[in-house]
């Protein structure tokens, strides 16, 4: 069968897309489908039509990998409007994820119906874009723009029972839903049901048309997570011409929006995070055989912020979890911060009273080490010292069963060394999450020397199970997301010695697109980490150790580079704060003077930069993508600028090379000297993207 397929069943034509993985809508699948629905609608004996796909899912969407490459015709919106002007009634056979160009696809059918386990959604916004083939005309139309515009700001898909409610599909078939299908355009035919065309239907729209102010409400409730970000200012503008403007005009404009955005900056950096978040997932050099065991049940040592987190990622992802402390105290304390994290989840009514219930159950205590002889993997949180590790690691090592995965969350810390003290080294690797665990999407997996494939695969295929994403390092101190962190911190110390202070360090990496400047994450975080992490290298932070010398540790004691309200967490510039750091820069000799913000982006982003050019040197990382899936989902880097490293492909290497070249020279600090693979990359005109195209040849 060719990627469009057409069969006859009795009087209905049966149109079959067969594109795995997804079903994308490539330019031979969209050719496919004119034609199938030309050959359909000239044969005489044909009195409707079904349009399914084989395979996993209904059409996931337009082919992504299509969009940095000029368009061919058909397009996505000739497919929809083809099928519009048919003078049959086309019915689509919803599974799988009907998502994007697919969904639009199915809106552009007279009907739908859908497998219950579907999930329907307009997923663009995700990708730097807005829906590109008349989502944003044509599901207002349907469902209202009450539900309409949520899905299409938020890019969430929604279930089959849901839609069904809304009015998205017409009926919910069990079994085989091309048969369903059928079966449905069979009564069609049998009734003589009028056609009904999505563009044609203005009821749902009349309570908006007569009262503009409610677009403006529902605007107001669901726009404002778009700082920085262009693609939801052009889809509200886009749904605001669903009521304003007769149907084709609104398809223009929509169109005109997409083009801009799909050829923008934005939606490049985007897709780019889109590829790179799978590429992540595919470890070089591990047998395609390795076999990936399955984990049934967990345990995790340790129930303190980190343990508690990780062991809700478990029962979130419904795998038994036994969580080990070493006093009855620690564990009930433990153990209330998660009921109350589950209860807070159910008032805000992003979770069931049912799923919390079933998720506590799913997470048993004990404060006896023993309790981990039936565990698959055990993953260690305990805090970060080396000696109490191993200790914990010895003792894991007799009561777990051989086959026994034993994992640490340590967030820098020697991974060989702590697998050294096992007698199985293969079995221990690292699976460093980020806080708040249950919520960070980031886990890096830090492969040890001794580390076996396939107890690499089992933990990849977990940490995407626990709905992470996971991407593999290599064992260095502070692995690859905190090394580059470390390169930052030491800079931004530096700028508020030579003049800046916290809230215009802050400020400036606030306004280049990330949630949160480095100080005002410092004081989150808890100034002591670092602290502790300094000591053990024997390092020195002036201002932050100061600070950890006179107790103040950020949000935890109400003051750190910032002072808090009590019970409030709203940075306030400090004071006493800004006296010490004056003091400090006074102390060194150092004559303040005003930073504007283009050097503090530059000196906070280049040294991150230059460090991630060592570790993929080092091979610590294996390609650019990694680096930047890990900023962006494991620190915040703004998505829609793709990460470090395709950042600076897009500033252009030798620019980034100069900056770094001059500031060595300034500060007399060797560790801004370009890194050799940045200077070679930059002498050959070229970025960090070429090492995927080489990596992937
Ligand atoms: N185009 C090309 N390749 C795609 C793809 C797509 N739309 N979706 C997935 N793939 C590849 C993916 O790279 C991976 O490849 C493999 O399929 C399996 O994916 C006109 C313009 C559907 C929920 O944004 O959300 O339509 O790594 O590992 O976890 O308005 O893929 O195996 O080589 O993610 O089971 C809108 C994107 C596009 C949906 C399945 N659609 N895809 O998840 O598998 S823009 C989307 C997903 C658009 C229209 C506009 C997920 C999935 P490889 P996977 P999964």
């Amino acid at each position: 069968m060719g990627l469009v397929d057409v069969r006859r069943d009795d009087n209905i034509a049966v149109i079959t897309i067969d594109n795995p993985p997804v079903n994308a809508l490539n330019n031979a699948v969209r050719t496919g489908l004119i034609d199938a629905l030309a050959l359909a609608r000239d044969r005489a004996g044909i009195r409707a039509v079904v349009l399914a796909c084989a395979g996993r899912t209904f059409v996931a969407g337009a082919d992504i990998t299509e969009f940095g490459k000029p368009s061919k015709p058909p397009s996505t919106t000739d497919v929809v409007t083809a099928l519009d002007a048919m003078p049959k009634p086309v019915v689509a056979a919803l599974h799988g994820t009907a998502l994007g160009g697919g969904l639009e696809v199915a809106l552009g059918c007279h009907f739908r119906v859908a497998a219950p386990t579907t999930r329907l959604g307009l997923p663009e916004i995700k990708l730097g874009l807005i829906p590109g083939a008349g989502g944003t005309q044509r599901l207002p139309r349907l469902i209202g723009m009450a539900k309409a515009l949520p899905m299409i700001l938020s890019g969430d898909p929604i279930g089959a029972k849901p839609a069904l409610e809304a009015g998205l599909v017409d009926a919910i078939v069990d079994g085989d839903v091309t048969a369903g299908a059928i079966a449905f355009a069979r009564r069609l035919v049998a009734n003589k049901t009028p056609l009904r065309r999505a563009r044609d239907l203005d009821a749902k729209l009349a309570d908006m048309r007569a009262d503009r102010a409610r677009f403006d409400e529902l605007v107001a409730a669901h726009g404002k997570r778009s700082r920085g970000l262009h693609a939801p200012i052009a889809a509200i503008e886009a749904l605001r011409a669903a009521i304003d403007l007769p149907i084709d005009q609104g398809l223009e404009l929509e169109r005109s929006k997409f083009i801009e955005l799909k050829d923008g900056e934005q939606s490049k950096a985007q897709r780019h995070i889109f590829f790179a978040e799978r590429a992540a997932a595919k470890i070089g050099g591990l047998p395609k055989d390795a076999k990936a065991r399955e984990i049934k049940h967990a345990a995790v040592i340790g129930a303190g912020t980190m343990g508690g987190g990780i062991a809700m990622c478990f029962a979130n992802a419904g795998i038994p979890v036994t969580i080990v402390e070493a006093s009855k105290e620690a564990l009930a304390r433990g153990l209330d911060v998660i009921a109350k994290n589950y209860s807070t989840s159910v008032k805000r009514g992003s979770l069931s009273a049912a799923d919390m219930e079933r998720r506590n159950g799913l997470m048993q205590g004990s404060t006896d080490f023993a309790s981990v002889a039936d565990a698959d993997i055990v993953i260690e949180a305990v805090f970060e010292e080396m000696e109490i590790k191993k200790r914990v690691f010895s003792a894991l090592d007799l009561l777990a069963a051989k086959t026994t995965i034993l994992a640490s969350n340590t967030s820098y810390l020697d991974i060989d060394a702590i697998g050294a003290v096992t007698q199985r080294p293969s079995a221990v690797l690292g699976t460093h999450f980020f806080s708040p665990a249950n919520v960070m999407r980031l886990l890096e997996i830090v492969r040890g020397k001794a580390t076996a494939p396939e107890v690499l695969a089992a933990t990849v295929a977990l940490g995407r199970r626990l709905g992470k994403i996971p991407v593999v390092v290599g064992n260095r101190h502070g692995f690859v997301g905190n090394r580059m962190l470390g390169a930052r911190s030491i800079e931004a110390e530096r700028l508020l010695l030579e003049g800046a202070l916290p809230h215009e360090v802050d400020g400036a990496l606030v306004q280049f697109g990330f949630p949160m400047g480095p100080f005002a994450m410092a004081d989150l975080a808890g100034l002591d980490v670092g602290w502790r992490n300094r000591k053990s290298q024997g390092l020195r932070a002036e201002i932050a150790d100061a600070l950890c010398e006179a107790g103040h540790y950020g949000q935890k004691t109400g003051k750190g580079f910032y002072r808090y309200e009590a019970g409030a967490r709203t940075p306030l510039p400090d004071s006493d704060t800004e006296s010490l750091i004056v003091a400090a820069s006074r102390r060194l000799g150092l004559t303040r003077r005003s930073i504007d913000k283009k050097e503090i982006v530059e000196r906070l982003i280049f040294p991150m930069i230059n460090e991630g050019a060592r570790i993929l040197d080092e091979k610590i990382a294996q390609r650019p993508g990694d680096i930047d899936v890990i900023w962006v989902y494991g620190y915040g880097f703004p998505v829609w600028r793709g990460g470090p490293m395709f950042y600076a492909d897009g500033l252009g290497l030798s620019y980034i090379r100069d900056r770094l070249s001059a500031l060595s020279r300034e500060s007399n600090d060797k560790r801004h000297e370009p890194a050799a693979l940045l200077a070679k990359l930059a002498a050959a005109g070229e970025g960090f993207g070429s090492l995927e195209a080489k990596a992937s040849a």
